[in-house]
């Protein structure tokens, strides 16, 4: 039996998302997110040393990082399914996506979700001095990043309907986070329609659904 190891709000619905589309069993061993840090509490350093999510446990195999997660269940267990053939150049920009989301979508976004705490968020004595800092660096690093990033994604999505091609692939499934996060808290709107068109066919999609439900609530507030 798999086990997804499923902290609220977090990259570990993609997983989930994965497994309704490939139609296998699972179970969910859900953890919550402290209030106000959003951190993952400590029970799941014991699953993993780096206690983050998700990390899945199937048979004697515990995995962790999302994007070797969806491959490994892909190859496994997909027969062919959501992922292109070996040797297709669909295969490579399938690969492309895979990590384009962690290594290069996620991290900007995360830089901004830390730097908008940090304004709103430190001690009131230092706070315009912080802000200052905070506003130094979303200006000249993180939203030129992030626009640069956004601009790529939706030319890109004008080539195909999906990311890796013509074909729904699992690529999608690990890029729905990084735009997904961008809707959510980093400007992503009607101006970029493929991006928004994206969005609106995954939402629909059965097992996407399916995995909401089993998932509980899910707002991508946290990262
Ligand atoms: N690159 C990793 C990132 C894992 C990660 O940062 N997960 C977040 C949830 S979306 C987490 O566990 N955050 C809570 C914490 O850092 O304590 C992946 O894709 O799996």
């Amino acid at each position: 039996m798999i086990i997804v190891h499923h902290l609220n709000n977090s990259r570990s619905q993609r997983i989930l998302w994965l497994l309704e589309e490939l139609g296998l069993e699972y179970q969910i061993k859900p953890y919550q997110r402290d209030a106000q840090t959003m951190l993952a509490p400590p029970e799941l350093k014991a699953v993993h040393p780096l206690g983050k999510s998700p990390v899945v446990s199937d048979g004697d195999l515990t995995l962790a990082e999302s994007g070797a997660i969806i491959e490994h269940l892909a190859d496994r267990y997909g027969a062919g399914r959501l992922a292109p053939a070996f040797g297709s150049v669909e295969r490579v920009r399938y690969l492309y996506w895979l990590h384009f989301a962690e290594g290069s979508a996620q991290p900007p976004l995360l830089l901004k979700l830390l730097f908008d705490r940090i304004k709103t968020k430190s001690p009131m004595l230092v706070r315009p001095i912080a802000r200052a800092i905070a506003d130094q660096a979303l200006k000249g690093y993180v939203l030129p990043n992030i626009e640069r990033n956004l601009n790529f994604m939706e030319a890109e999505l004008g080539k195909d309907d999906w990311f890796a091609g013509p074909q729904f692939s699992a690529a999608d499934i690990q890029m729905s986070f990084p735009v997904e996060a961008a809707a959510m808290r980093a400007g992503l709107d009607a101006s970029r329609p493929k991006l928004m068109a994206f969005l609106k066919k995954i939402h629909a999609r059965p097992a996407y659904r399916k995995a909401l439900e089993r998932g509980g609530p899910y707002s991508f507030a946290g990262d």
